[in-house]
């Protein structure tokens, strides 16, 4: 009975400190304190060492820690099946779906302005960027913009405060500048970037937006090519079937000078809110390099002649996809944004 009880003993101690990692280890535990050469079994075996009166003792002895080794049993087993289901030590459930690894999407912006770019380098336009922090005379002297010229007021063009003869860039014709004062010949370029004026914020207006502007310079280059050029873009950019008409227009930089209108895409035509019942939706401007432009960038007028224009890639942005608030373009509402892919 001594030995019996110093064999429950033992075997307890041992069970107090089992713990299990995986299914192999789980069996291990089972064949060896549970299995039918077990531990238990052998101890079973010292009953029949037990004097008569004892046996009753005995036998729930051997009872007592037969159930807990089967509860133990259980216990790890419990335990280790919620770890084999994803539960890991740290309480992180695994078997949890990930969350879904979502592709980022383009920004309308850049979808509309790459396929603009595009268009133009199909017919040998390449791209040229340039500082959004101008001097006065790249983005306005230069320009043929004399200096009381209203576009220079405080009220559209943001002044940098120490420096007064710098400015956030008021268009990217101030990069055209810098292409032109560098004198290779010819020049066939497109000038996409941001640009900013001093506009009070509303659902049609932004102190900054963005702008592509383009330009060829040659000799000989005419109107003709001007008009060519921009109609090309246009049936690329919004089918063959669309029509163009240029308006006179006035800007200090091109001389003759237009704006460019498209029949309306979104009625056909007929009448929306869009072309305001017109037919007509205007674009863009353009115009023939004006001569005072070409002499300050150091180009002989009398050998080249160019055509430029200027388009808002936001305003096309907007168009192309029904958008109705400029300010949705510089937000970065992930809701607003994941719907251009
Ligand atoms: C426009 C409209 C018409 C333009 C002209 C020039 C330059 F540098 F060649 F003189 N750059 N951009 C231009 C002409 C821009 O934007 C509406």
């Amino acid at each position: 009975m001594q030995s019996l009880k110093e064999g429950i003993d033992k075997i307890k101690k041992e069970i107090e400190g089992q713990a299990v990692k995986n299914a192999e280890q789980l069996e291990q535990f089972r064949i060896e304190f549970l299995g039918t050469k077990g531990k238990l079994k052998s101890l079973m075996g010292e009953m029949r060492n037990v004097a008569k009166e004892q046996k009753k003792e005995a036998g729930l002895l051997l009872n007592e820690i037969k159930q807990y080794t089967e509860g133990k049993f259980n216990e790890l087993q419990e335990q280790f099946q919620s770890k084999e289901e994803g539960v890991s030590e740290s309480g992180i459930d695994n078997t949890l779906p990930p969350l879904p690894n979502e592709t980022g999407a383009r920004h309308p912006l850049s979808i509309v302005q790459d396929k603009m770019i595009s268009i133009f380098e199909r017919i040998g336009f390449s791209v040229a960027e340039g500082p959004e922090i101008e001097d006065d005379w790249h983005n306005f002297s230069a320009l043929n913009l004399p200096e009381h010229h209203p576009a220079r007021d405080m009220q559209d063009t943001f002044y940098i405060n120490k420096t007064p003869d710098w400015v956030l860039r008021t268009h990217t014709s101030s990069v055209q500048i810098r292409t032109m004062e560098k004198g290779t010949m010819p020049i066939r370029q497109v000038f996409p970037g941001r640009v900013y004026r001093n506009e009070t914020i509303s659902a049609r207006a932004h102190c900054f937006f963005h702008q592509l502007e383009g330009l060829y310079i040659d000799e000989n280059v005419s109107f003709a090519d001007l008009k060519q050029t921009l109609y090309y873009f246009v049936q690329q950019m919004f089918g063959k079937d669309v029509k163009v008409r240029f308006r006179p227009s006035y800007f200090p930089f091109t001389e003759p000078s237009a704006e460019m209108d498209v029949s309306c895409f979104i009625c056909d035509s007929k009448g929306c809110n869009v072309c305001k019942h017109t037919g007509w939706v205007e674009i863009l401007g353009c115009g023939m390099v004006h001569p005072n432009v070409l002499k300050n960038t150091g180009i002989d007028p009398e050998k080249y002649s160019g055509f430029a224009w200027g388009m808002g890639v936001d305003r096309m942005t907007m168009l192309m996809y029904g958008i109705n608030d400029i300010r949705l373009l510089s937000e970065n509402d992930i809701r607003f944004l994941k719907q251009f892919k």
